[in-house]
């Protein structure tokens, strides 16, 4: 069958570990010192690019920055690690974040067991010997009992197939591949397709360099001031002193952040109490906007109360009329597309020297050799054209290695209408797999970190649990699997979330893909508990051998 003509990593030559790891970000990181400092394992990283951090090693855009609050955006499991850090502002920027993540990586002597420029290509379960063969780009091969994804949600670059891209003279980039010595935008004219958290991050800063900066924008989004600012010394201080409360707060919300969502209804208060609220969370910044009302994401009449007044925000900041209708024209409820965050964005396009196409109404036709061209014929000249159109979210960096289950099954067909896992965390028929950050989790919908401490700590304890009981295999089942989906899509429903039938959270943004919301929308919190309850009750819905 089509599984025998694919490459099939042989036993021969194998380095092996206990664990094996791939992806050096976040994730992949605190794996490698729980099983190895923690269980006494011997793992390893396979990490594609030359450097540990992840996002935030390939993300180097201009305006990147996170929009979880610094104090959060990090790891809290260790006192030392989180006080001894001092982040310079409320939003760091790339490169800072960056500092931060090779931080960890020689505080924690990651470094030895992490290896660089290594992609995994493909990875075999081998029954007989009860463990992981991997192999990768190179041709070099490993054998691991276990088989950790640390690949990330976002970090498989989505480049649109536009006919023509080959002929452009000038030069192209994506967001999420960015060239390591910046790109000099000085006297250039420079094309941006995508308003997504990325592309609001990128205008301002781009239409500052560039002579000219020309937006197309298929879907108008919202975006709530950051108001970013460097920390005072009392706020590091009092980060310093709180480490605790700050991370019970976290773990006790829906979302991961350290706010509570106030539990008040849109509807409790008067129109001009509600104005006030908004204005209040307006000039405060940030993703706490989100968190003015309970029923924001699950009213839609609710959510019209927050669209109204951000779309008004718009309308007063754009000067020019037509461009402010067209970035006010947003087709989906607040908050069911990733929020974006900004600095500056909407004032950008008071710039003499920015424009905004609709290219919904008119779509890009093709790339030209000088420029984009339009439906109508409309052409503009572009000496630089900048995608910053997302990610093959959730699914795309993992269908990338050729991954073979038990029996022959890829995940590639267990996946074929769509990812499948139980919590997830794991997939039927791939024994010892485990994904975190899987589809099927939080992740996305909650700050990350506080995601993945959770999701890795819980395979430790997982794996923890196998050596104690002298379990050879762990593995899920296809019914706690249907089961889990079956959950995450009502957790979905239950919100407004799939009201944006256009985003990623839908797999919608990749042609093709199978249409299902991926992350768990019940909440981190929820999840957590729920995950401890399986583990207390001897791993219910997994089965040992
Ligand atoms: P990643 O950081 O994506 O790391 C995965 C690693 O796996 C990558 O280095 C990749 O090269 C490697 N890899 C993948 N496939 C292979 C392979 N086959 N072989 C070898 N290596 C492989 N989240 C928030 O909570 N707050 C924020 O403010 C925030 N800001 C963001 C800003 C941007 C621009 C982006 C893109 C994402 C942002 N995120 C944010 C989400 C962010 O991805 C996570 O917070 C976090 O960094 C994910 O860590 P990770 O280790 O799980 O994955
Ligand atoms: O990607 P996106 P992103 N023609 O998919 C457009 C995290 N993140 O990189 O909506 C024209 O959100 C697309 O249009 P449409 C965060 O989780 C976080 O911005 O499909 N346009 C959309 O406007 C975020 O959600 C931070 O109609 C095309 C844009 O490109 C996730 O990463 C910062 C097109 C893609 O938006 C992804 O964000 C950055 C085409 N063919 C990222 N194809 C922070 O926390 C796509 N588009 C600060």
């Amino acid at each position: 069958g089509a599984t025998q003509t694919r490459p099939q990593p042989a036993a021969g030559s194998a380095t092996t570990v206990d664990a094996l790891i791939v992806g050096a970000g976040f994730s992949g990181m605190y794996q490698l010192h729980c099983l190895r400092d923690r269980l006494g394992l011997s793992a390893r990283v396979l990490e594609q690019g030359s450097g540990v951090g992840g996002t935030w090693y390939w993300n180097r855009y201009p305006g990147a920055r996170c929009d979880s609050e610094s104090h959060s955006y990090c790891f809290t499991f260790d006192k030392e690690l989180y006080e001894e850090w001092e982040w310079s502002e409320r939003y760091p920027e790339q490169p800072e974040i960056l500092r931060y993540l090779n931080h960890v990586a020689d505080r924690l002597d990651l470094r030895r067991d992490i290896q660089l420029d290594t992609r995994v290509k493909a990875a075999r379960w081998d029954a007989g010997a009860n463990r992981w063969l991997v192999e990768t780009e190179a041709g070099e091969r490993f054998a691991a009992t276990w088989l950790i994804t640390a690949v990330g949600c976002l970090s498989s670059a989505n480049v649109p197939k536009i006919p023509g891209l080959e002929s452009f003279e000038g030069d192209w980039y994506h967001t999420g591949q960015w060239p390591h010595e910046g790109v000099d935008l000085t006297g250039k004219r420079v094309g941006q397709i995508g308003t997504g958290s990325t592309g609001i991050q990128a205008v301002p800063v781009i239409a500052a360099a560039a002579d000219h900066l020309t937006v197309f924008q298929r879907t108008a989004n919202y975006s709530i001031p950051a108001h970013n600012a460097p920390l005072t010394r009392e706020f590091k201080d009092y980060v310093k002193r709180n480490r605790e409360p700050l991370r019970a707060l976290m773990q006790s919300t829906p979302n991961g952040h350290p706010f509570a969502i106030e539990d008040r209804s849109v509807h409790d208060l008067t129109p001009d109490e509600r104005e006030a609220v908004y204005e209040a969370a307006w000039e405060k910044g940030g993703l706490q906007f989100r968190a003015t009302f309970r029923d924001l994401l699950v009213d839609k009449a609710a959510n019209d109360t927050a669209a109204a007044f951000l779309k008004r925000k718009i309308r007063q900041t754009v000067k020019d009329p037509a461009t402010a209708a067209l970035l006010a024209n947003i087709d989906h409820p607040f908050a069911t597309k990733r929020p974006p965050i900004d600095s500056h964005y909407f004032e950008a396009y008071n710039r003499p020297n920015v424009s905004l196409v609709d290219v919904r109404s008119d779509p890009i036709e093709r790339i030209t050799p000088t420029g984009i061209q339009l439906r109508s014929g409309a052409e503009h000249e572009l000496d630089i054209i900048v995608f910053a159109t997302g990610f093959d979210a959730m699914t795309g960096a993992l269908l990338k290695i050729d991954i073979t289950g038990r029996d022959g099954l890829t995940l590639k067909q267990a996946w074929e209408a769509g990812p499948k896992t139980y919590l997830g965390l794991q997939v039927a028929g791939f024994p010892n797999l485990f994904t975190v950050t899987g589809p099927g989790s939080p992740s996305v919908l909650c700050n990350m970190p506080v995601a993945i401490e959770q999701h890795v700590e819980w395979i430790t304890g997982c794996i923890a649990h196998m050596r104690e009981h002298g379990f050879a295999r762990v593995e899920t089942t296809p019914e706690s699997a249907d089961r889990w989906v079956a959950h995450v899509n009502d957790a979905a429903d239950a919100t407004l979330l799939p009201m944006a039938g256009h985003s990623w959270y839908l797999g919608a943004n990749i042609p093709g893909k199978p249409r299902v919301f991926m992350p768990y929308a019940g909440g981190m919190a929820r999840y957590r508990r729920i995950c401890d309850d399986v583990a207390a009750h001897g791993y219910e819905g997994f089965e040992f051998a």
